[in-house]
């Protein structure tokens, strides 16, 4: 770890009760927004620590202070619905608090704009960047799906938008369309195949949140970035720990989180796979992953949110599409690119536009899997774990 880091890290440590010595600082790289980092610290008494270390990205999120208002009351009601439950084999992230009692800390010897807030380590967990086996799949939606269980009594609309508008499909394509209007700089020219893909779906885009608005399905507590490795499970038995990245915390669709954990979880390469003939949706790994998210979720899902699932794998996979090739579009502000890979932005939207190519060819199978699968599951009284 390099001495700035180093630093930097016992900077922050000095805002908190953490006492011993910092003897390990590990930089975590699968996220594309905040940095984080695994910091071990050996205590006085011997004992070895982790903790989890991230700088909040406040060009992505402009109001550290009710992103971090968001995720402690929504942490602080899932540990109490677990110890309700009894339940001790799931967790919840867990903020440590500064010594001012406080849930983040502002560094202000660095940059001004640095906040960083402190997690316990979940110890003994693996999360995983692409899936091969549909149990995981099936625990990976199960987590998602017992997530927003847990958060069904929280009153929704005190979270607050941390982004505003984030899975306004119709909002973001806006968006793109304007930016290649004004073409800053000056890359509309490599984006028209792609662009016309997008362009070609558009009628789609407002399915969800118009439904949203006109209360045609209804507003839950949602988490909003249901990628696959947002999921600490255990390592030994791949039960699921702890759904993690709490940041887009907030009122919200179902079905935006179902049809973004399928984007990722059911997909059979990474998002910065170049090589597209090896992008496609694994059936198998959607199947499962649906069963598990609607063993939590069916009972008390409406007909309504069933009819669309299959449409919302589609126009997530569309939107990040979207999100990614705007970003290019813009320079690359958003999403952190590899500094080698010129076209990192344009090519995570060619894997996006592959993936949903070929959802569109089963889509018929998808929609014939998840009725039968509501109908498997609705009746049944919610198995409280
Ligand atoms: C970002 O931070 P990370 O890597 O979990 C993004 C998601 C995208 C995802 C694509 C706040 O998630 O919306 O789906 O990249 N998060 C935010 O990899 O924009
Ligand atoms: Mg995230």
């Amino acid at each position: 770890m390099n001495k700035e880091i180093a630093a930097k890290i016992n900077n922050i440590l000095k805002n908190y009760n953490i006492k011993g010595k910092c003897i390990k600082i590990e930089e975590n790289h699968t996220g594309n927004i905040n940095s984080t980092y695994v910091v071990t610290i050996l205590e006085d008494s011997g004992i070895l620590r982790r903790y989890i270390i991230q700088k909040i990205n406040t060009t992505v999120f402009k109001d550290p202070n009710i992103l971090m208002h968001n995720i402690e009351n929504v942490t602080l009601h899932l540990e109490k619905e677990l110890k309700s439950l009894n339940d001790t084999t799931h967790k919840s992230l867990h903020l440590i608090r500064t010594k001012d009692d406080d849930i983040y800390c502002h560094v202000t010897e660095t940059d001004d704009r640095d906040y960083y807030r402190v997690y316990d380590y979940i110890e003994n967990a693996i999360s995983y960047d692409m899936v091969k086996s549909p149990d995981i799949a099936y625990k990976v939606g199960q987590a998602f799906g017992n997530f927003q269980m847990l958060l069904r009594d929280f009153p929704i609309f005190s979270l607050e938008e941390t982004i505003p508008g984030f899975h306004d499909t119709p909002a973001r394509y806006a968006k793109l369309e304007n930016d290649i209007f004004k073409d800053f700089k000056k890359r509309a020219d490599d984006i028209g195949q792609e662009f016309y893909t997008i362009y070609r779906n558009k009628n789609r885009y407002p399915k969800i949140i118009n439904a949203l608005r006109s209360n045609r399905i209804p507003w839950r507590v949602t988490h909003n970035d249901t990628k696959v490795n947002n999921v600490m499970m255990d390592k030994d038995t791949n039960e699921f720990l702890a759904v993690i990245d709490l940041d887009t915390v907030m009122p919200g669709s179902m079905l935006f989180d179902y049809g973004d954990g399928i984007r990722s979880t059911a997909a059979t390469a990474f998002e910065n796979e170049t090589d597209l003939s090896k992008v496609h949706l694994d059936l198998e790994l959607f199947e499962a992953y649906t069963d598990g998210f609607l063993s939590e979720m069916a009972p008390c899902i409406t007909e309504s949110e069933v009819s669309l699932m299959g449409e919302s794998i589609r126009i997530i996979t569309l939107e990040l599409a979207i999100r990614f090739l705007d970003d290019y579009i813009c320079g690359d502000i958003y999403f952190k690119v590899d500094p080698k890979r010129t076209r990192h932005n344009l090519e995570r939207a060619q894997n996006q536009l592959a993936l949903a190519k070929d959802i569109e060819k089963n889509m018929p199978t998808i929609e014939n899997f998840i009725k039968e699968c509501y109908k498997k599951h609705k009746g049944k009284s919610r198995k409280i774990i």
